[in-house]
């Protein structure tokens, strides 16, 4: 058995009722296998047994008292997986769906990404099965505000910097980061996606969307193409699906849905984003009321989104979103890339059929970096005491992901995978960490 199945196996049995981890591995770990026989140093060493197993698992109680005045108990995460090349970073994720192995799952494919950026920043990532949804905002402050009672101990501007994820945005930061200070009495960048009044950076609400876009523009301009005229079919209605939709129509593409868990919305003549904004940003209600917004617009309910044709698809909602169903309506209907921005958004069997039939495909790990990318470039500016121009940022943003792109289709090509972007984030994003590990030393 090779090292990395051996590794694979191992890990599996090891960590029983984690399939959401399992699955990251199993995507991840055979395709490194090209890139360790050349570095027979990296088995000797443990390098993979050790960055299959966090650092640090912290789970811990979050009590908190609702507006009837009932106690509510949550249970509070953070995997501090990886930090062989920076301070553990990486989203909160608050959805009742939360559990050890979907952190596990989220904080292993961060270390990737991570390195990905070629920023210092280590791979970490936390949450919560608390659900903001229907709760008022004093709920989710009390809810915040006791999650970081206990958390704060944990994390630092130079250990460990939590962001948002699902459930996770600018109010959500910002309860938690006013606690932070409450209790340290230090205002110092231990989060990042902060408000503007108060150490966020410029274009960190927009970085991942915006990235998904740049990565996609990229890989259209490898197969000869742009954005012009193509039509876009967007999963989700949050923070990433709402600014990937606000950029490819910027390029001159057409998005002709958006979704949430409940269904999705047709609209042919392009998707009012200024109606889902107001939506989702201002109402926090549900997708299904853009079609008051446009008369025109069609709401299917619990209906699969893959199934609209389209020339560019964009799963921007959760993981395993994207099945082997849906896969095949892509194929059929002639879609000619898809990139990820939701994390994992796609099963193993769908990306092979995507693959295997000729459309391009980018995993979440190199199309979604953006976020985290600027979340460092947040940091930077915070230890500079010093915030750049909207400019300033969106350019590093667009070079990151131009690099990312290039660095993940060179390793592909590099190992003999021309095109296979997973293969080729994986191993480019394994080179930098193994290489710290290793020089690192191993106890
Ligand atoms: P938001 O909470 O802003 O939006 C999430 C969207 O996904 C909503 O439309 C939500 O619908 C939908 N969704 C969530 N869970 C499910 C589910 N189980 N089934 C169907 N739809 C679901 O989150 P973000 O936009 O920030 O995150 C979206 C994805 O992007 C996640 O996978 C996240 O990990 C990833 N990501 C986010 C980054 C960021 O900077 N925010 C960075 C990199 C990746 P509903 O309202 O019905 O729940
Ligand atoms: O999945 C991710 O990369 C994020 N949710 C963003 C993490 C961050 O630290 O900005």
């Amino acid at each position: 058995m090779s090292y990395t199945q051996n590794v694979l196996a191992k890990t599996i049995k090891n960590s029983p009722n984690e399939a959401e981890f399992h699955q990251a591995m199993t995507e991840i770990l055979p395709t490194l296998q090209p890139y360790l026989d050349e570095h027979p140093e990296y088995e000797k060493a443990g390098i993979l047994e050790r960055l299959v197993e966090p650092e640090r698992q912290i789970m811990f109680r979050v009590p908190w008292v609702d507006d009837n005045g009932n106690v509510n108990v949550n249970r509070g995460y953070r995997v501090q997986f990886n930090s062989a090349i920076g301070p553990y970073k990486g989203g909160l994720r608050f959805h009742p769906s939360v559990s050890l192995s979907i952190i596990k799952f989220l904080g292993f494919e961060q270390i990737f990404k991570n390195s990905l950026t070629g920023l210092p920043i280590g791979g970490g990532k936390g949450g919560s099965n608390f659900d903001p949804k229907g709760k008022s905002d004093r709920e989710v402050m009390a809810f915040c505000q006791s999650f970081i009672n206990e958390f704060y101990r944990h994390i630092g501007a130079d250990q460990d910097v939590p962001a948002g994820d699902i459930g996770v945005g600018a109010r959500e930061i910002g309860y938690m980061y006013g606690q932070y200070k409450r209790l340290t009495g230090q205002y110092t960048g231990v989060f990042t996606g902060k408000g503007l009044t108060y150490g966020g950076s410029l274009v960190r609400t927009q970085a991942t969307g915006y990235g998904l876009v740049y990565m996609m523009e990229n890989m259209l301009a490898a197969k000869g193409t742009d954005f012009k005229g193509k039509k876009v079919v967007i999963s989700g209605s949050g923070n990433v699906a709402i600014y990937a939709a606000e950029k490819v129509m910027e390029l001159g593409g057409k998005v002709i849905t958006m979704s949430d868990s409940n269904g999705y919305v047709y609209d042919v003549e392009g998707i009012d984003l200024n109606a889902v904004k107001q939506i989702k940003e201002v109402k926090r209600g549900r997708i299904s009321e853009y079609t008051e917004y446009r008369k025109n617009a069609e709401y299917f309910a619990g209906g699969l989104v893959w199934s609209v044709p389209c020339d560019v698809a964009l799963p921007c909602a959760t993981q395993n979103e994207l099945l082997e169903d849906g896969a095949k309506h892509l194929i059929k209907n002639g879609c000619i890339a898809v990139a990820e921005g939701s994390n994992m958004s796609t099963s193993i069997e769908a990306t092979h059929l995507l693959q295997e039939s000729g459309v391009y495909f980018a995993p979440g790990k190199a199309a979604n970096a953006g976020g985290v990318a600027i979340s460092a470039l947040e940091m930077s500016q915070n230890s500079l005491r010093l915030s750049w121009t909207f400019d300033e940022v969106d350019g590093r943003l667009r070079t990151i992901m131009r690099d990312i792109y290039i660095n993940s289709s060179k390793a592909a090509e590099n190992y003999g995978m021309k095109d296979n972007l997973v293969a080729g984030a994986n191993i480019a994003g394994f080179k930098k960490v193994a290489e710290a590990m290793y020089m690192q030393g191993s106890v």
